[in-house]
């Protein structure tokens, strides 16, 4: 933490006005979790060692089809986006990377963008490669693909843009690519599915073949949107054979909205593990599809048990190492308040799934027990982390209470009078 904005004495001096209470909170915690035979320190090791990564789209207020909502002081280019990053990662010490969006985040010097990142005690994690949209110096058109059109020529320029975005990445030191492509059908019949496949791996072997060594790409499915009847990564089947064909530094990411309604996705991360392909997550929740809902905000428990299976398959040696990425959109929200929730929601579930003792649930599940199995699961999940979460913060020199500390802060005030407005109609304050 460098603490470039909120200054180490507004944190103790926050911490010290809640620390006594807490310190209550978390002898409770510990006396709840006394009889479950667990190493209560290991598990901070644990979770102070976790860490997820901030979009950099995530920073400015989103919008939907209908429009955008600015609020003051909302940042303008990637270098206060960072700014803002770093105010997350100070209040609460475990959002320490961004992931960038090619060319939404372009900048003239990326040697610049390192050393400001670097000045704020924050790195990058993997990019994004944009082929969803023109822009305005295009002389062609994604509006009918890109890795997979059936014109070689734009097939090239959307291969061009991944690889121009891996040696934006290693100039930034980022260590992994995704790749999402909005590329499918709205028609029966508009398209070959099977040359459709073809061409996709075509080009995203072109693409791997770029690849540094100790890199990685991730493959990122989803069933529906913007293509409505077919898209060509649709779900994880594909997107595991396609990681398979290219190879051992292809993986598969998921992100949570990129499912249809009810789709088990812990069952999904299970199978990917085990097949050594999961390479990373989107975080995020939805309701009806890709919402880009705040992470946890929708239903806790199913990513209480992604965590499971995830704590579970680590325990088991299955596990790779994972990049934890946040990819939400902010409509109504304070983005730096959205952040610093969902961050926390992820973390809460990471940290409950360490409080599941497997050897117990193993007795319970080889009984055929159902209830006592789920009731396992659910004690663990019943159990109110937040003390824990908040001793850590503590212990790291953060904040105990962040949302509370953010608001107090008047952050956007402030930075309303330095940032040049962006709109001319009133933004909100919130
Ligand atoms: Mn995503």
């Amino acid at each position: 933490m460098m603490f470039k904005t909120i200054s180490k004495e507004q944190i103790e001096n926050h911490n010290k006005k809640n620390i006594n209470n807490l310190k209550k909170d978390y002898e409770f915690f510990l006396k709840k979790t006394k009889g479950l035979d667990i190493n209560i320190n290991n598990i901070k090791k644990e979770l102070k060692n976790f860490s997820i990564a901030l979009p950099s789209w995530g920073l400015g207020t989103g919008g939907t089809r209908f429009g955008k909502f600015p609020i003051v002081g909302e940042p303008n280019n990637i270098f206060e986006k960072i700014e803002d990053c770093a105010v997350i990662n100070d209040l609460i010490g475990i959002t320490n990377s961004i992931s960038l969006h090619f060319p939404w985040d372009d900048v003239e010097d990326f040697k610049e963008l390192k050393e400001f990142t670097k000045s704020y005690g924050l790195k990058f994690d993997a990019v994004n490669s944009n082929t969803f949209e023109d822009f305005k110096d295009y002389k062609h058109s994604f509006k009918f693909g890109s890795l997979t059109h059936t014109d070689k020529s734009i097939r090239d320029k959307a291969i061009e843009l991944n690889i121009d975005c891996i040696k934006k990445g290693e100039k930034i030191g980022s260590k992994a690519l995704t790749v999402w492509i909005p590329d499918g059908t709205n028609y029966p019949g508009q398209q070959d599915f099977s040359k459709s496949l073809d061409r996709y791996i075509n080009s995203m072997k072109k693409i791997y073949s770029k690849l540094p060594s100790s890199w990685k790409i991730f493959i990122e499915h989803k069933p529906f949107e913007p293509a409505f009847y077919s898209t060509v990564i649709n779900d994880w089947g594909s997107s595991y054979y396609c990681a398979k064909l290219l190879g051992k530094k292809a993986f598969c990411l998921i992100d949570l909205g990129h499912h249809l309604p009810n789709t088990n996705i812990e069952m999904i991360v299970s199978r990917l593990a085990d097949m050594k392909k999961l390479g990373g997550f989107h975080f995020n929740d939805s309701k009806y599809g890709d919402d880009d809902l705040d992470s946890g905000s929708i239903n806790p428990f199913a990513l209480f048990l992604i965590f499971n299976e995830l704590t579970n398959a680590k325990k088991n040696k299955k596990l790779n190492s994972i990049s934890y990425m946040i990819d939400q959109s902010h409509n109504i929200t304070d983005p730096i308040e959205s952040l610093i929730m969902s961050a926390i929601e992820i973390q809460r579930a990471f940290a409950k799934s360490l409080l599941i003792n497997y050897k117990i649930l193993e007795k319970f599940q080889k009984k055929n027990d159902a209830i006592f199995s789920l009731n396992h699961l659910k004690n663990a999940f019943n159990i109110d982390v937040t003390p824990l979460l908040q001793m850590i913060r503590y212990e790291s020199g953060n904040v105990i209470n962040p949302l509370e500390f953010y608001r107090n802060f008047n952050y956007r005030k402030k930075k309303s009078k330095i940032r040049k407005k962006k709109f001319d109609i009133s933004a909100t304050i919130l």
